[in-house]
């Protein structure tokens, strides 16, 4: 397969959504002030439908400054609406902010002020409201203020049942309401808070576990929040997808353990997102025989923040650039996959006798224990001997990857 300006152009098909706080940050940081003018979130809509995107996303505070009057509540809803009506994009996922404001400044859900949790409780009730209205399907919860800074400050046990008591009243609301919402944590280990409770996507499906509706409840994780935590984001995304819970996914880029960069989707480690985009696509080493489908349909959503040394232009450019990006990852790991080396090196690394099972029909361990070449005619020393040939095959890839191949 060769790359083609037709199959790097995006379209509906592709399921790219955009959150309004990406394209609209207008990137004030901690040390210095906002470098573009405020976004309007109608020409946000016009624009990323114009560059093939099929989705945008919000909190609830993105579209409707906080504390804003019902009477403009409604303008600026009603306003979002024609312009999503005009352009045919949609609203597949909506999040709300429990962040910003001051008053969550030790957390919503979890804050140790039991008013705030039950302001918070009520201000996601009022969002799931519009999240149906606009057709949703899925809700995001970041917590990123829950959390702490300080051990001697926080029960973390009493914060989880509280958490869960929030996600059990979220999940009960939405059933009796028969609103098709789901809802997707979304882990992060620290920033704002010094440390995040559920701040991996392991701790967040231990978590998901222990609730009353759990099949409502997945994840959204996002590259650079693993990758911050020194985790293999493709492991990550694979074991949500075992349990059944990638609901949703946050697509950006982070260069190694530091602060959460949210850079363009492969601007950070490019390997790990080529293996991802082969993941979501083609199932991963799974889909060796080139045939997989993709192992996740869902929106492909990018959470990232265009740079602040850009102006408008470099905003739209980042746009682009996550799209073609994903499109070239997902045209480099087809060709990856048709390649007849790629397939002999996949064979030889013996990759797909990993989903052989390791014990034969009906064998327990008596059958196990009987069968004397699984262990004392074993040659530990011959089969250790024998290499796997991975090193090879990561070439291929990268070779694939950079269009050496
Ligand atoms: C915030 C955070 C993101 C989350 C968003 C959803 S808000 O910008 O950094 O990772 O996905 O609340
Ligand atoms: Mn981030
Ligand atoms: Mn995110």
């Amino acid at each position: 397969m060769t790359l083609t300006s037709t199959t790097l152009t995006p379209t509906k098909a592709d399921r790219f959504s955009f959150g309004l706080w990406t394209i609209g940050w207008q990137a004030r940081d901690q040390f210095g002030d906002a470098s573009r003018a405020p976004l309007d979130p109608i020409e946000a809509v016009h624009r990323l439908a114009e560059l093939g995107a099929y989705g945008i996303t919000f909190h609830d505070d993105d579209l409707v400054p906080f504390g804003a009057s019902p009477a403009d509540r409604d303008k600026r809803l009603a306003e979002f609406r024609q312009a999503l009506d005009e352009t045919g994009l949609v609203v597949p996922m909506v999040t709300t902010n429990l962040f910003t404001h001051p008053v969550f400044k030790d957390g919503g859900f979890t804050s140790n002020d039991r008013s705030v949790r039950r302001y918070a409780l009520r201000k996601v009730l009022r969002n799931l409201e519009l999240a149906a209205e606009l057709g949703a399907q899925t809700f995001v919860l970041w917590g990123g203020r829950e959390g702490s800074e300080y051990d001697s400050a926080k029960d973390v046990r009493a914060a989880l049942d509280r958490y869960r008591e929030a996600m059990n009243l979220l999940t009960g609301f939405v059933t009796d309401r028969g609103y098709g919402i789901r809802f997707a944590l979304e882990p992060k280990p620290n920033e704002p808070r010094g440390d995040i409770l559920l701040p991996t996507v392991g701790n967040a499906l231990a978590f998901i576990a222990t609730l009353d509706r759990p099949d409502l409840v997945g994840v959204n994780p996002e590259v650079g929040h693993e990758q911050m935590a020194g985790l293999n984001f493709v492991h990550s995304v694979a074991q949500a997808l075992w349990h059944g819970k990638l609901f949703h996914i946050d697509l950006n880029g982070q260069r190694s353990i530091k602060f959460d960069q949210d850079l363009v989707f492969g601007h950070g480690d490019l390997l790990n997102a080529f293996g991802l985009v082969d993941l979501l696509e083609f199932g991963g080493p799974a889909g060796s025989d080139g045939v997989a489908g993709p192992a996740y349909t869902g929106p492909r959503h990018f959470d990232y923040k265009p740079s602040r040394t850009e102006d408008y232009d470099g905003v739209w450019d980042s746009v682009r650039a996550n799209m073609r990006t994903y499109l070239i990852l997902k045209e480099r790991a087809a060709a990856f996959r048709a390649d007849p080396e790629v397939r002999q090196a996949l064979a030889d690394a013996r990759v797909a006798e990993l989903s052989r099972p390791t014990l034969a029909d009906g064998e327990g361990h008596a059958e196990l224990l009987a069968d004397r070449s699984a262990f004392e005619d074993f040659d530990a020393g011959q089969v250790a001997e024998r290499g796997y040939g991975f090193v090879r095959l990561n070439q291929l890839a990268l070779e694939h990857l950079t269009g050496a191949r």
